[in-house]
């Protein structure tokens, strides 16, 4: 693959930098271009947590509210490529991204020499006060990358969550409708708003309401649990929607095109062009929250690609900027001018720093083809998770697009959801260096997210390391 043998920003010195790195090993590192030096390996030294990870555990549990979850007790010094380094000096092989954010690896050469320059130079003016290029350069890039040819404009904010607020307020602007439609099994953020529109209540909405009003959910097309055709779902939708709602209250439906936190969930083929050709002849303003999907996550650009769905706004965060927060709101300029001059900002949005880091990611994903990078992963993951379900039994369906990817858990032969089975594997899988993420309604999905850089050889062998772990907890 070109990316292996591609080198960007290869002679900044960060790239090269081995920190606290023990000295009998070998700096095997297989790109230098996108795993900040460090050795591509998984490589356990102490069990998992380690001595020095329980110590700062505890000082967290002290200091940090138990709000806060955390998927594994470790603490990282150091990340790039396919691998994070902990304080006990473990390596471990990471098949999460930090949550679908580090699609370019983690402190990406490129992304730490731009940030590096614009951090000196200055950290913040406030866009709304006196302003700067790369704002700008970013809302160029949305513009030029989202689906669709038409006349765009973009604003920029700090999270997916703020990113899906200021959709919802720009199509109540533009329509002067108040309803908005969402669906089962959504997620878009934990703030008041983006939580009425979540699906889930635990953990992301158990008291913690009362909730925004006029947010109305709707079936979404779940092939493995409903068995139906997309059109069908489409149809149930359209009908609880004019029924229900009336289609001339409602300013916003709002998508992922394969949901996240839900389970992957990758809606049946005619389903969404269904919705948007409903939301068009309604004049309802169709977003799609591509703050997971996005920045050849799935294997294109954008998930909306897959079906040639051209979306009026579209939310992007995560991917966008390499581990630095930024989010994107982009869509048709009649839409997104809509909105009095002043009325959308915020005090960081855009921040010089996060934008310098987006303009490094995405020009690495231009120049790596990343898009193509998660396809690759996809040929091979794809393959080995299907014969594991034919081995185990256990996994009721694999999905996902590109380097999105996850296998359902079910008690065998049947439909129904094996979450304990789910976390049991998570957890084993953590215990031998790889680290994989839950998700789903059911909490029954296990999900991987791979870095799009991430070296074959590591994806080989965290693969073996989920077969062996499939293997030893189902009695195979
Ligand atoms: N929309 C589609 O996936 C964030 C949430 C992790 P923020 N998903 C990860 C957690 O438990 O908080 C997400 C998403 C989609 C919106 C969001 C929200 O993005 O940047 O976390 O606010």
């Amino acid at each position: 693959m070109s990316r292996l043998g591609s080198r960007v920003g290869a002679n900044h010195p960060v790239a090269f930098a081995i920190r606290h790195w023990g000295p009998t090993l070998p700096c095997m590192t297989t790109s230098d271009s996108t795993s900040a030096g460090l050795p591509q390996e998984r490589r356990l030294v102490t069990s998992i947590p380690g001595p020095k990870s329980q110590v700062l555990q505890a000082r967290r549990n002290a200091a940090v509210s138990k709000g806060v979850g955390a998927t594994m007790p470790i603490y990282i010094t150091d990340a790039g490529g396919g691998v994070l380094v902990d304080v006990d000096g473990n390596s471990l092989i990471d098949m999460g991204s930090g949550i679908a954010v580090t699609s370019v690896g983690n402190a990406a050469p490129k992304v730490v020499a731009a940030v590096q320059e614009q951090v000196a130079r200055f950290t913040h003016t406030c866009f709304m006060v006196t302003s700067y290029s790369g704002y700008v350069e970013v809302c160029e890039a949305l513009n030029r990358l989202t689906p669709g040819t038409h006349e765009k404009r973009s604003a920029l904010f700090n999270s997916g969550a703020e990113a899906v607020e200021n959709a919802i307020k720009v199509a109540r602007a533009y329509t002067k409708r108040p309803a908005v439609v969402v669906f089962e099994h959504a997620y878009h953020g934990r703030t008041n708003l983006t939580m009425a529109m979540t699906a889930k209540n635990m953990p992301y909405k158990e008291s913690f309401g009362p909730f925004a009003s006029e947010i109305y959910r709707v079936p979404m097309s779940y092939p493995f649990h409903d068995g139906r055709s997309g059109a069908d779902v489409a149809a149930d939708v359209i009908s609880k929607i004019e029924k229900e709602i009336g289609a001339g209250n409602v300013a916003a439906i709002i998508i992922e095109p394969i949901a996240g936190e839900g389970g992957f969930i990758v809606p049946a083929a005619g389903f969404i062009p269904r919705i948007v050709d409903f939301a068009r002849d309604n004049g309802i303003v169709f977003v799609a929250d591509e703050i997971q999907t996005g920045f050849c996550r799935t294997g294109d650009w954008f998930a909306c690609e897959n079906e040639g769905i051209v979306p009026d706004l579209i939310t992007t965060a995560k991917g966008i900027a390499g581990g630095l927060p930024l989010a994107g709101l982009t869509g048709r300029a009649e839409i997104m001018d809509s909105v009095h001059v002043g009325g959308l900002g915020g005090t960081y949005g855009g921040n010089p720093v996060a934008c310098a880091a987006a303009l490094a990611s995405i020009e690495t994903m231009e120049e790596l083809d990343l898009a193509a990078a998660a396809r690759q992963i996809a040929s091979v993951m794809i393959p080995r998770l299907q014969a594991l379900a034919e081995k185990t039994g256990v996994i009721g369906e694999v999905r996902g697009r590109g380097a999105m990817l996850a296998v359902e858990l079910v008690k065998p032969g049947t439909h129904e959801p094996d979450a304990e089975l789910t976390s049991t594997i998570a957890k084993a899988c953590h215990a031998q260096g790889v680290v994989v993420l839950t998700a789903g309604t059911y909490g029954n999905v296990l999900r991987f997210l791979p870095p799009l850089v991430m070296p074959m050889h590591l994806l080989d062998e965290a693969l073996t390391v989920i077969e062996e772990q499939f293997l030893a907890h189902t009695g195979n």
